[in-house]
């Protein structure tokens, strides 16, 4: 049998070779201190990436965005809807005990306290473009695990196709649920197979340390192939179901926003064009690419769909 290293199973332009070495180092640690430790430990112990903050690139020889920038320029409606807000605010969240239901069509549903759900699979880094629908972007070093470890472990009955993501709802710690903004809680929704391939993480950390409260603390969904907003946010529920779910923004808009979400610079948003976008820290505009550069590996996903009916 053949038996994966974690490295092994991660595309291989993820990492510049130039800091795999300290990217590796990380992983070890991060190993070593998840086996005994649960997550805040594994910050509080200053257990942390080798040479964070310093010149790192990501496989298109892309600067990653400094921390800075990733913690203080955010989405996260629970905590207001400028992109100033969840920094200021997001603290009121309390992310212990935090428990995470997996459920639905499963042969074996389980309540994951979150220091359980983190020994499931080793953390790695993933250095990965986030596009936001609005037209900006960033490249972070994510810290997480596939996601299709849970799910694989939850045993996916025949009726499952799609799987279910709600976030936390509860207006005492997030202010912005007060607010019709949304139907709250958040709620996104993947295709199974979406959910289980490869590049889809579940994440706990950025930088090498435990995530911001305003980037989806103490766990989040990352799929870098399609808009951001399908990264949902502070997860406790992740549900198998047969029929395709109805996100938040499908219901709050659904001429703008449709189930799949893939970052496509040929399909506009009917209210702009989404052929080019803004590196957060850069003044000029890029093309924006095609599943979000992301194309090689999950094209075949879409095979013989028309992306701009299934947008
Ligand atoms: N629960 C929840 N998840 C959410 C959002 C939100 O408002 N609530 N915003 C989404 C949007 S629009 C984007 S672009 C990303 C932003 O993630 P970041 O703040 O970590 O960059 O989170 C997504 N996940
Ligand atoms: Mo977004």
């Amino acid at each position: 049998m053949l038996i994966k290293k974690p490295a092994d199973t991660l595309p291989s332009e993820i990492t510049a070779p130039d800091v795999y070495r300290d990217r590796r180092r990380f992983l070890q640690t991060a190993a070593l201190a998840l086996g005994g430790m649960a997550l805040p430990d594994w910050a509080a112990a200053g257990e942390r990436l080798a040479n964070v903050g310093k010149s790192r690139y990501d496989a298109a020889g892309e600067k990653l965005t400094p921390l800075k920038d990733i913690s203080s320029y955010n989405n996260f409606y629970e905590f207001g809807t400028d992109k100033f807000s969840p920094a200021q605010t997001a603290g009121s969240l309390r992310t212990r005990p935090w428990s995470v239901a997996v459920e639905g069509e499963v042969r074996h549903p389980k309540t994951y306290a979150i220091e359980d759900l983190l020994k499931l699979a080793p953390l790695e880094e993933r250095i990965y473009r986030l596009r936001c629908v609005e037209g900006w972007s960033m490249v972070v070093p994510w810290v997480g695990f596939p996601l299709s470890e849970v799910i694989k472990r939850a045993d996916p009955t025949g009726n499952a196709k799609y799987v279910e993501f709600t976030t936390l709802y509860d207006p005492r710690q997030m202010p912005g649920q007060r607010d019709r903004v949304l139907d709250w809680p958040y709620v996104e929704g993947l295709r199974l197979d979406e959910a289980m391939h490869p590049l889809a993480i579940l994440a706990v950390g950025l930088y090498g340390e435990v995530l911001p409260n305003q980037n989806g603390a103490p766990i989040r969904l990352v799929v870098p192939w399609k808009y951001g907003f399908k990264s949902i946010k502070s997860i406790v529920r992740i549900r198998l179901v047969e029929n395709q779910p109805l996100s938040s923004w499908m219901k709050a808009n659904p001429h703008e926003y449709a189930f799949y979400s893939n970052v496509n610079p040929a399909v506009d948003h009917p209210r702009w064009s989404q052929a080019k976008e803004r590196r957060i820290g850069e003044f000029f505009k890029r093309p924006t690419l095609p599943f979000n550069g992301y194309g090689d590996q999950v094209a075949k996903l879409y095979t013989g769909m028309d992306l701009r009916k299934y947008f």
